[in-house]
């Protein structure tokens, strides 16, 4: 009884046989940024054929919005995708499946809540990664559609962009390149453990935007913990600079922060349970 989970994000894709919490198989895919969703479906089709036969259902994880099994962009910078695009129909198409479909922040907010840091109680998760992407699961449920979407908040920057494009990967790169250094987000950590105050000053400003976001959120659903994932937030020493903002604070006000436990695999898992119980 497993299930074929994709998860699509902003730089890459990963594609995984899923029972439980279990991954019993895993690969990764470059998202290939400007070919569009039926070249990155046929290509999680390719990389899924030895799994052929051995799943029942396809639960699928992806950056963007999705409402009705249809995916649109809200931030196309993080990833172009047509508006209304049929994911799930598309999907159940190609693989000969039901398919079911949700945000990826949204995936993984369940996939922590039921299996992992999350445990079992209200939980928001927060992805740093190409974008920032968030969920929320209260009183046991997911919100789903818009709701959890924090990265394209827009009060945070007075209007000026959504908050993402001043916190998240691609924001670091392109600071990084104003500053005289371009490099890639893994290259600005590894800097800034080798001390170079450019890369930490890089950090350092996008884990208090983040600490700052954190404490709104903690007013708006006061959840258990906010689980932290993604390629950013999961690099070491992030999350130590998100909770140093948080010293001074009053212990009732401050939120409480935790590593993703299933890691990179919250999304592939969460997708998996969800399309487990949409039948
Ligand atoms: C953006 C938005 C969210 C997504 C988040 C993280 C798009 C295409 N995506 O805010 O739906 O959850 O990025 O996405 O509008 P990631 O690709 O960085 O994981």
């Amino acid at each position: 009884d497993a299930t074929l989970a994709i998860d699509i994000g902003g730089t890459k894709t990963l594609a995984a046989l899923v029972r439980g919490a279990q991954v019993l198989g895993k690969t990764t895919i470059a998202t290939s940024r400007q070919a569009g969703p039926d070249a990155w479906l046929a290509a999680i089709a390719e990389h899924a054929h030895s799994w052929a036969g051995r799943y029942e259902r396809v639960g699928i994880a992806a950056t963007g919005l999705i409402s009705d099994g249809r995916w649109s962009a809200l931030n196309p910078a993080t990833l172009a995708i047509p508006d209304g695009y049929p994911l799930a129909a598309q999907a159940c198409k190609l693989f000969g499946k039901p398919a079911f479909a949700v945000n990826d922040a949204q995936a993984a907010a369940w996939g922590e809540h039921r299996f992992g840091a999350g445990a079992n109680e209200d939980t928001v998760f927060l992805t740093i990664s190409t974008g920032i992407g968030g969920g929320v699961v209260v009183n046991g449920r997911p919100l789903l559609g818009l709701a959890g979407h924090f990265g394209l908040l827009r009060g945070p920057t007075n209007g000026q962009s959504p908050l993402e494009d001043v916190v998240s990967g691609r924001w670091m790169a392109a600071e990084a390149a104003r500053a005289g250094y371009p490099a890639e987000a893994p290259e600005i950590f590894r800097k800034a453990r080798e001390g170079a105050g450019w890369a930490e000053a890089i950090i350092t400003q996008s884990a208090a935007r983040v600490a700052l976001l954190c404490r709104d959120i903690q007013m708006m659903f006061a959840p258990k913990r906010i689980v932290i994932g993604g390629g950013i937030g999961l690099a070491p020493g992030y999350l130590d600079a998100v909770g140093a903002q948080f010293e001074g604070l009053a212990p009732h006000l401050a939120p409480r922060l935790v590593a993703a436990s299933l890691g990179s695999n919250a999304g592939i898992i969460g997708a998996a349970d969800l399309a487990g119980r949409h039948r």
